[in-house]
């Protein structure tokens, strides 16, 4: 044998691969029974479901820090240029199922468990999943490492280890309880803690000069010192040797500050430093309310913020000589601005800390960061008030002001006398109390801004950001949203999958566009009754799920109409009410009407402080009884909500959907991903030219979906002509009949006045334009019914839908992404022999 590093080296990792993270059935179950024993302590007659869902885990985790050793080594010796997505929320999902898929070895480890007189399916089932996201944005962040590990693009995903992840929602007599969500109680068998690798943090205090080498420098003096630990968790890519990390930072106390407190006799003392240091980061904050004045959110925004920057720094310092060519290593994506204070952060690191002059460091900062904007909704734009902000941050806000200063000064030169627009562009909101525009400063500080939709980008450009647009326009961008095939169609419909993939192949799974090779089969007899097995038995699967947690039964059989997402007033879950309603009163009139049976499906959470969407939900539960229970209509309408919806819930919703209500305020919703989802798996939308639909109505075609509603144009029209709600309740008394049954307490008759709130709302001043809207739904609801009966057309509308949804790949944004934005390319990972 040849002496090379290579014949040295691959012999001792074949053996390796082949004893302990083997990809045959007997592998895996030998690793298991040893996870069972050695990890969770527990021999097979007294294992739980748990300790066999751990030993499964762990199993799996082996595998996946193979390639993930594999991976970090290669980045390493190849210096390669990577990206970096920052997100105060990741929506993961269970990871066991997603893993095994990407590893290619999901039937090894059902063949394995069944050797050992076991089902995947329940081990499957014990996996609680880590809730460390509000909604959309934070499983668009899971969906993006899902692709970026799949295109093998370096990337580290950076955030927060809450202790507490989003409540778990249960219903209580209609009305929503909020309960904590201790998801890390059983223990998480994916991270991996790395107490060494941590960061300090410093909060509050203040500010001084001083002069270093004849330059005039500024030192923080902090109040606070909290110390950020990292906590790992493997991304695998699907069938790709790939596998990066997401990392998030938990806080902790200093020892420094607990010596210093010992030494002063003060133990108590310490110990409260500890405990007020580790709630930087408990808990997940909800998204209700205004962002404003939680002091404790900036901490968590600024705390990770920092921790990622300075690991960045670490690692490009291991093989570059200084930080001023960090933006050729890093490419840095803002989810939101929740991240955007990391724009600071980075000037005061390289400005303070590493003596790099403004000009310099500021160029290298804009170079760097990339700003994705997830909403216009005016009350979701953060902003601090300055004196919240000077008391946390006050080295950063002196940055911001400066930022500011030669920003506005630039800007006059341009545009003179215009102070309008300076006003509107400062960083620094002066109209009322002094505020920080945190959109403002993640715009003038990234190289690149983008929307999640067309219409939003354009509304972005044209509206919240026109005069950075002005100045900069090719500065932005455009990258609509995107979901991952793997998880919401391979993992969550293996009956669907199973059946497009015995057709056109599995090429599908990672180039989602070969879908349309369905499209030729979307009459087809054949095709179109295993279709409609497949979905049937989704929705069999989905009727025993909404029994088990409801108690309400539901058809099979019938029309699933499906709303599930966070509850909103813009998202009109009660638009969705006037309908059930309104139908509901003509069965009642018309006992023998030839509409087809629906089951109108509801599931999401309710912001804890958002009154008005609890009291959405409330009226849901409050129709569902009355109508759920009238035997007059025999079962031909039946209205069911499906508590806690989650990742996890969320696969068994999708698969099972007929119709998908995509029904928000023209010009509201800025993508909406569910809206993806449910096509994918072969729902037909009834929406609104909003967010992404408009996309989706133009990929799939408009025969195939039920189109209806005020377009964004005519909304701001309409409010600008003085819009009358009750001009609609007077005129049309199909509306006028729901609303005051609403009002008066036909569904709650224990308390009649329990939801004049919503109705005083719409026959006030309706800001989401329900009424305007609401003819024109019931009226597409009737063409739905119709479309429905025929159901050799339906089912060629729902294959067409799937067919067509290709463009929604999370894998086609991400490539938009490394494109257009962030200039990186894949960097294939070999696992046999030395990666290089
Ligand atoms: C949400 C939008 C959705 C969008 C997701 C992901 C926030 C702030 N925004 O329409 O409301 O699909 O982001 O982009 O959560």
């Amino acid at each position: 044998m040849t002496k090379t590093p290579r014949a040295r080296t691959t012999p001792a990792r074949l053996t390796q691969e082949d004893t302990r993270t083997g990809l045959s059935p007997q592998a895996i179950a030998r690793a298991f029974c040893d996870n069972l024993f050695y990890v969770q302590g527990r021999f097979p007659k007294v294992a739980t479901p748990h300790d066999r869902f751990m030993a499964l885990a762990y199993t799996v985790r082996d595998r996946l820090l193979q390639r993930w050793i594999h991976t970090a080594e290669t980045y390493y010796q190849r210096q390669s240029r990577t990206v970096c997505y920052l997100s105060a929320e990741f929506l993961l999902g269970p990871q066991l199922g997603k893993n095994l898929i990407n590893l290619g070895i999901y039937g090894a480890a059902e063949e394995a468990m069944k050797s050992l007189g076991l089902d995947l399916g329940d081990i499957l089932d014990q996996e609680e999943e880590p809730g460390l996201g509000n909604g959309g944005l934070g499983r668009l962040a899971a969906c993006y490492i899902d692709s970026l590990a799949t295109l093998e693009i370096p990337t580290i995903a950076y955030g927060i280890r809450y202790e507490f992840g989003i409540f778990n929602q249960a219903i209580r007599d209609g009305w929503q309880v909020e309960m904590t969500d201790k998801w890390l109680r059983l223990g998480n068998p994916w991270e991996i803690a790395r107490p060494q690798l941590t960061f300090g943090v410093k909060l509050g205090g203040h500010t001084e000069t001083y002069t270093e080498d004849g330059r005039y420098k500024v030192r923080w003096n902090p109040s606070h010192l909290v110390r950020g630990t990292a906590y790992d968790t493997p991304t695998v890519g699907y069938h790709v040797n790939t596998a990066n990390f997401l990392r998030l930072w938990r806080a902790e106390a200093t020892e420094s500050f607990d010596f210093r407190a010992f030494n002063t006799g003060d133990y108590y003392g310490a110990v409260m430093e500890k405990i007020v240091s580790e709630n930087i980061t408990k808990v997940l904050y909800p998204n209700d309310e205004l962002p404003q004045g939680k002091q404790l959110r900036l901490q968590q925004q600024y705390f990770f913020a920092s921790c990622a920057l300075q690991d960045m720094i670490r690692l490009h310092l291991q093989t570059a000589r200084s930080v001023e060519d960090f933006d050729r290593k890093f490419a840095v994506q803002l989810n939101d601005t929740h991240p955007a204070i990391a724009i600071a952060e980075l000037m005061r690191l390289m400005v303070d800390e590493y003596n790099v002059d403004w000009d310099r460091a500021w160029r290298v900062t804009q170079n760097t960061f990339g700003y994705t904007n997830h909403t216009l909704l005016p009350e979701a734009l953060e902003r601090w008030p300055v004196p919240l902000f000077s008391s946390l941050l006050p080295r950063h806000l002196e940055i911001i002001y400066e930022i500011n200063r030669r920003f506005l000064d630039e800007v006059r030169v341009r545009c003179p006398d215009d102070d309008d627009r300076i006003r509107r562009l400062s960083l620094i909101d002066e109209t009322g109390p002094r505020f920080v525009r945190m959109a403002n400063l993640a715009t003038l500080g990234s190289r690149m801004v983008n929307g999640v939709a067309k219409l939003h980008s354009e509304l972005l450009r044209k509206g919240v950001l026109r005069d950075f647009c002005d100045l900069a326009p090719d500065k932005f961008t455009n990258v609509t949203n995107g979901v991952t095939p793997r998880r919401f169609l391979l993992l969550s419909n293996p009956r669907l999958a199973g059946l497009i993939t015995s057709r056109i192949g599995d090429g599908w799974v990672k180039n989602l566009d070969q879908l349309r090779q369905l499209e030729p089969l979307a009459s087809d007899p054949e095709f179109q009754t295993a279709w409609r097995a497949a979905r049937r038995h989704n929705k069999t699967a989905l009727a025993a799920l909404l029994r088990a947690r409801t108690g309400v039964q539901v058809d099979a059989d019938t029309l699933f109409d499906i709303q599930v997402k966070r509850l909103h007033e813009y998202k009109r879950q009660h638009l969705n009410v006037l309908h059930v309603v309104t139908l509901y009163n003509r069965l009642c009139r018309e006992p023998s009407a030839d509409v087809p049976a629906r089951t109108v499906i509801f599931g999401g959470k309710a912001a804890p402080g958002y009154f008005v969407a609890k009291l959405i939900i409330k009226l849901i539960h409050a129709v569902a009884e009355r109508v759920n229970a009238d035997a007059a209509i025999g079962g031909r309408l039946k209205v069911a909500f499906l508590p806690d919806f989650n990742v996890k819930n969320a696969q068994h919703v999708y698969p099972a959907a007929d119709l998908s209500e995509q029904i928000s305020t023209a010009g509201m919703e800025a993508s909406g991903t569910g809206n993806m989802k449910f096509g994918l798996n072969g729902a037909v939308t009834i929406g609104t030219l909003d967010g992404a639909n408009i996309e989706i109505r133009d990929e799939v075609g408009a025969d195939n979906f039920f189109l209806f509603g005020l377009t964004a144009a005519e909304v701001q029209q309409r409010k600008a002509a003085g819009y009358r709600p009750r001009d609609h309740y007077e005129s049309d008394p199909r509306l006028k009949e729901a609303i005051d049954q609403i009002g008066s307490g036909f569904f709650s008759p224990e308390q009649p006045e329990l939801f004049q709130p919503l109705v005083n709302n719409l026959l006030g001043s309706d800001p989401f334009m329900l009424l305007a809207d609401y003819a024109a739904y019931v009226d597409c609801q009737e063409r739905v019914n119709q479309a429905y009966r025929d159901q050799e057309g339906w089912t060629r509308m729902s294959i067409l839908n799937t067919a067509r949804i290709g463009y929604f790949s999370s894998d086609r944004a991400i490539r938009e992404y490394c494109e257009r934005i962030w200039r990186v390319k894949p960097e294939p990972i070999t696992l046999d022999g030395d990666p290089i």
